[in-house]
């Protein structure tokens, strides 16, 4: 066997929310700490992740010591629970073919990224990690928290069975840069400053927001998980997987509060409850990465008026609603 390249690491996803992070990350760490990282990516039309032979035969080339798996299909509540089979399958396919590879030509150490939402629905809050596999699922993702779930035991076998240093981390819900703004198939906070752009941008008087605005959710910059996750690479090796998160959660109306005053929307917020609310709670107990010496630097609020920097110049060509120039 071809040895592995000592500072090669193949950030798989890397044009999305979480991959583009971590790239930033390790560039920010090459150039600061001179870490000798040689950082490989692929787009998807050079590498479909879902095909196992393609896979395989990417690693075999490019031989990388080290592997960050942020590739996922992702989505906010209502593409979850509107395209389970999507959520399932995808998420099985680019998990397996790249753990798999990544043993057969002997990678140094992987990190799998999973999700809060693999906790049972009323798992006891701050979330612990050792709540996995003690209760029902959120159903509204049930097929992407079963994927990663599987991603999850097949780290853990492949280091039991084979010794492999594969760990698994567990985000919060997580925004920032190159985030999906989608309307229909995004997460909340993405859609929040998207849609109160707009009624700005119109001029509207309402905004329409899904479920009670009663669920309390955890927010992470993107950036603070990418520093999550060097440290991890460096310092932690374990089968137990370990939560990424604030500590802190807020309610989906204080969120809307914040979005609002931060796009400048001055209309009404009207809440459909006919759109599901989803896990009630969701809050991750952080003691195990904190003791690891990492904490979160970007603020809820200065994150999110980040975001919606991001989303002017990305999605809109850096217009401001008139009235808000
Ligand atoms: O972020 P989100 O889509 O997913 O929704 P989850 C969070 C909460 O925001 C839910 C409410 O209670 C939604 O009903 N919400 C209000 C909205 N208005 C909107 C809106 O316009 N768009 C969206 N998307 N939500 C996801 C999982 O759960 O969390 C994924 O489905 C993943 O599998 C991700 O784990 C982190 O936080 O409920």
């Amino acid at each position: 066997m071809n040895a592995s390249h000592p500072s090669r690491i193949f950030v798989a996803g890397h044009r999305g929310l979480v991959g583009s992070a971590i790239v930033r990350a390790l560039e920010r760490r090459r150039a600061d700490a001179g870490e000798p990282w040689e950082i490989v990516t692929r787009t998807r039309a050079e590498l479909d992740l879902r095909d196992a032979a393609a896979v395989r035969n990417f690693f075999e080339k490019e031989r990388p010591a080290f592997v960050v798996l942020a590739a996922a299909k992702v989505g906010g509540i209502k593409a979850n629970h509107d395209f389970p089979v999507e959520f399932l399958l995808e998420n099985l396919k680019i998990q397996n073919a790249i753990i798999e590879s990544a043993h057969a030509v002997g990678v140094s150490k992987l990190l799998f990224l999973g999700s809060s939402c693999i906790y049972p629905k009323l798992a006891p809050q701050p979330i612990r990690e050792k709540s996995l596999l003690t209760g029902l699922l959120e159903p509204t993702n049930e097929a992407y928290a079963i994927a990663k779930i599987a991603g999850i035991k097949l780290c853990q076998a492949y280091r039991r069975q084979y010794g492999a240093h594969f760990i698994s981390a567990m985000p919060t819900n997580l925004y920032g840069p190159n985030d999906n703004f989608d309307l229909q198939g995004s997460h909340v906070l993405p859609a929040l400053i998207h849609k109160f752009h707009l009624a700005r941008a119109k001029g509207q008087g309402s905004v329409t927001l899904w479920g009670t605005g009663a669920p309390r959710r955890e927010f992470l910059h993107a950036d603070d998980l990418a520093e999550a996750c060097r440290v991890l690479l460096e310092k932690y090796d374990a089968d137990e997987i370990i939560n990424l998160g604030t500590g802190e959660d807020v309610t989906i109306k204080e969120l809307a509060e914040i979005v609002r005053e931060i796009v400048g929307f001055t209309g009404e917020i009207v809440w459909d409850t006919s759109q599901p609310d989803g896990t009630p709670r969701k809050l991750l107990d952080v003691s195990r990465v904190r003791a690891l010496g990492w904490v979160p630097r970007i603020g809820l609020r200065a994150g999110i008026a980040s975001a919606y920097e991001w989303f002017l110049a990305h999605h809109v060509g850096g217009r401001r609603p008139a009235a808000v120039a």
